[in-house]
């Protein structure tokens, strides 16, 4: 069986690109792999967070892990601070790590700004995702396109330390990323990604949203004024993130989608849009209503966290004997 290891920043409720990059990834792998799914909260105070919405947050993404499929029967889901192995790690990576690789991670340069008052947390994140990945001898790592980077930072740090401490220490992981639905943009500014935390709500659509709030949305997204339904990112990006998002509800090919479409206004097709999205997070919806005020919820992430702290123990322990740390 192979490991699998994934997580979400509990920075606000998931969107349909989180959804639809990832975390439709999680669920398939998890009948023939051992998965383990992380609430990553560390990483989500890289930018400043109010303390209460946090916890919110962790639970509400714990509950959304459940309510779209995934089962603590058979994945491990936990909260990234429960298991200090992943800060400790961190630190050993951090000293394994180049100034100059990091500062060429394009997503420390479009959240950091240039400013010189940027977190530092924002510049060493990229090592502290690749010590969540590394501590639990992770094969396989389900993301969206935009952690390609940030996967290969992971690999080359596992290798560096392979071949300079000991050739076992780290096992080197592969980032496994979806044909469609892999970047999903902003609905109001289809140039960048969906976010969870952009200031225009209609720029994205959270699993949680209502029924009018997706039609909202959508009926508003930016399109092009020339009218025609076809896939063409350069020149039609709003249009193509559409057919994306329709493509990657219905399991149906891009092609096949444009076809049906040919002749059509983009109101049409938007209304097609709106329906089944409502109809793919209406059942996600009820789940997680359910889910989010039972008892169950905080002793799967007590489990979660047990699990998850023996295998970490167990990688400490063989990477600071690789190291020659503690005695
Ligand atoms: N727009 C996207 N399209 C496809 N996949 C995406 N992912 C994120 N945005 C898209 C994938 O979702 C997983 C969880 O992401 P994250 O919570 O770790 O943080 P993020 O990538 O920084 O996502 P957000 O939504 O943009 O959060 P904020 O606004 O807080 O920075 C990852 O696998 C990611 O690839």
């Amino acid at each position: 069986m192979k490991r699998v290891f994934s997580g979400v920043q509990p920075t606000g409720n998931i969107h349909i690109g989180n959804y639809l990059g990832a975390l439709r990834q999680f669920v398939e792998l998890q009948d023939e792999n051992e998965c383990i799914y992380c609430i990553v909260d560390l990483h989500s105070i890289t930018v400043p967070q109010d303390p209460k919405e946090l916890r919110k947050h962790i639970l509400d993404v714990a509950a959304l892990y459940m309510a779209i499929g995934i089962d603590p029967k058979k994945s491990t889901i936990f909260v990234q601070s429960d298991v200090s192995g992943h800060a400790e790690l961190s630190w050993i990576l951090t000293c394994n790590s180049y100034t100059g690789e990091l500062s060429r991670m394009t997503q420390f340069k479009d959240k950091s700004k240039g400013r010189e008052s940027a977190p530092a947390g924002l510049f060493t994140y990229p090592i502290l995702m690749a010590a969540d990945i590394l501590l639990y001898d992770t094969d396989i790592v389900p993301v969206g396109n935009d952690q390609k980077q940030h996967i290969e930072l992971c690999r080359d740090i596992a290798i560096r330390v392979n071949n300079t401490v000991k050739k076992n220490t780290f096992v080197v992981p592969d980032g496994r990323f979806l044909k469609s639905g892999a970047r999903i943009m902003a609905l109001d500014d289809p140039t960048s990604k969906m976010s969870k935390s952009a200031e225009n709500e209609h720029s994205r659509i959270s699993l949680l949203d209502a029924d009018n709030k997706i039609k909202k949305s959508i009926m508003r997204a930016t399109t092009d004024s020339d009218g025609e339904i076809r896939f063409d990112i350069e020149n039609k990006p709003g249009v193509s993130n559409l057919l994306s998002i329709y493509s990657a509800f219905s399991g149906r090919g891009i092609d096949d989608i444009v076809a049906q479409f040919d002749g059509c206004g983009y109101g049409d097709f938007k209304k097609e849009l709106v329906a089944i999205t409502q109809e793919a997070l209406a059942p996600i919806r009820k789940n997680f209503d359910e889910i989010r005020e039972s008892e169950e919820l905080i002793k799967v992430l007590k489990d979660g966290a047990e699990k998850a702290n023996t295998i970490a123990e167990k990688t400490m322990k063989r990477v600071k004997n690789n190291f020659g740390l503690g005695y």
